[in-house]
């Protein structure tokens, strides 16, 4: 369902008159109101005034993480803290979190665009939403639970964490829309086994799952575990949190980019290029009504490309194919570029293999070494050992084969990796200690 029809299915040219609009509003806003925004576009030689197109956008410099944590914890907001209504924080691998904050409209404005993306999962009035997404500082719980509120559909707080309490509000309450990371549905699906409770059983059609990296391959792994259609959510805190692109039931192939609230761009992350249609690279915000805390071209690390092909769902915004990896999250194993998410490709291809796996990086002298250590099914775990090495050292082939590195395997018995309550911890990299 198309919740805003006018807005979700403006042409390209109306869509692109009101961007601009929006454009040079909020960068009037912040040159006014932000010394450090000032200070930049003037370093670049560049004022409100020279924005007079779209693509006057690419006069502007960056806004990167490092501009955030110098301006740590305020210092971007463009309202006085008496318009700002709440604040939350996303912790970053080292050091102090990163702050972002909201005034009532854009608090407004982020339930409208959670509320869409529901929407445009299959959701309505009526549904029951188990919202496990962490409630607090992180942006999950409380983004999508007044989107589910505007929706009009029923929001079940849950937050995270204590599993089999969860599984049976779901039975007792009837939850009909699962709203949690995909590392946690697949912990769920688990604990569901151990109870002996079908999820068939359960009244679950939907969920939307995002916050963290996810393959194709996981999804499949998803859907037939607890019988329900798994579609993708993304967002971070720095442009609203979740609901910046949801993907739609009807078209299942990339998510909608909500583009009367945030241009995207696509750049070369080493030279900083914009790109041309259709190419991938990292992923770059803008946003055009937020109030609080605007980010002008904000580098997100995110990797995608963008397609504008029209969608069977009738939405005209350009979709972002699946987000499976951050320029900062790529290893680097004796100068070969992999991701986590191809290994998660390869392993989840295989038969008995779990979606349950950590990669572990060392350095041993001057070399790096690779290893995933990845559950196998109880029955496997209790073949041969025979059995064992032929599957190891055929996962290690086909990593071979496919992304030109030496990983080693190591199976490892049901339950021994640590399950995930929010987002998986997927790479333990040794090397920086
Ligand atoms: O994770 C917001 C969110 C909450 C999105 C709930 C979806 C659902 P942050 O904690 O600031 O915000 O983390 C943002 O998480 O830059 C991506 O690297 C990653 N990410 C978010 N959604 C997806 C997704 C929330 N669907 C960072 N696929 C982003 C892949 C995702 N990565």
């Amino acid at each position: 369902m198309i919740l805003n029809t006018e807005l979700e299915s403006l042409s390209r040219e109306s869509l692109e008159k009101l961007q601009l609009e929006r454009l040079q509003s909020v960068i009037e806003r912040v040159y006014s109101a932000v010394p450090y925004y000032r200070k930049k576009m003037d370093d670049a030689g560049v004022k409100p005034s020279d924005i007079n197109t779209l693509s006057d956008l690419s006069k502007l410099p960056y806004t990167t993480k490092e501009d955030l944590r110098l301006n740590y914890p305020f210092g971007l907001f463009t309202v006085p803290m008496d318009k700002v209504v709440r604040v939350h924080a996303s912790s970053g691998t080292t050091g102090k979190p990163t702050v972002v904050g909201y005034t009532k409209n854009d608090i407004e404005t982020w339930a409208e665009l959670m509320a869409r993306s529901l929407a445009s999962a299959g959701a309505d009035r009526g549904d029951m939403v188990h919202n496990a997404y962490g409630y607090g500082l992180f942006t999950g719980g409380l983004g999508a639970h007044y989107g589910a509120e505007k929706l009009g559909a029923t929001v079940i707080p849950v937050s995270g964490g204590n599993t089999k309490r969860q599984i049976m509000l779901m039975q007792d309450f009837g939850s009909t829309v699962l709203l949690c990371t995909p590392s946690y549905a697949l912990n769920l699906a688990e604990v569901m086994a151990e109870m002996g409770v079908d999820p068939g059983s359960l009244k679950l059609k939907v969920g939307i799952f995002g916050a963290e990296p996810w393959s194709s391959n996981m999804k499949t792994e998803i859907e037939n575990k607890l019988k329900i259609d798994a579609l993708d959510i993304y967002g971070l805190s720095e442009v609203m949190g979740p609901g910046v692109s949801c993907e739609c039931i009807e078209g299942r192939n990339g998510l909608h980019i909500f583009e009367d609230h945030f241009i995207p761009e696509i750049i070369d992350p080493e030279t900083g290029k914009v790109m041309p249609p259709g190419e991938m690279g990292e992923l770059v915000f803008t946003t055009i009504t937020k109030e609080a805390f605007p980010v002008i071209r904000y580098r997100t690390k995110d990797l995608t490309r963008l397609s504008g092909e029209p969608c069977a769902c009738g939405r005209t915004f350009r979709r972002m194919q699946r987000v499976t990896g951050r320029t900062d999250d790529m290893l680097i194993i004796r100068g070969v570029n992999v991701f986590p998410s191809q290994i998660e490709h390869v392993l989840m291809s295989v038969k008995g293999v779990e979606p349950h796996y950590q990669l572990i990086v060392n350095r041993k002298g001057a070399l790096d070494t690779l290893e995933a250590q990845v559950e196998v099914s109880e029955d496997l775990f209790s073949d041969e050992i025979k059995a064992l090495e032929g599957l190891t050292r055929s996962i290690e082939k086909e990593i071979k084969d496919l992304l030109g590195i030496t990983c080693k395997i190591k199976l490892v018995e049901p339950k021994t990796i640590q399950r995930s309550e929010g987002k998986a911890k997927r790479v333990i990299d040794n090397r920086e200690i």
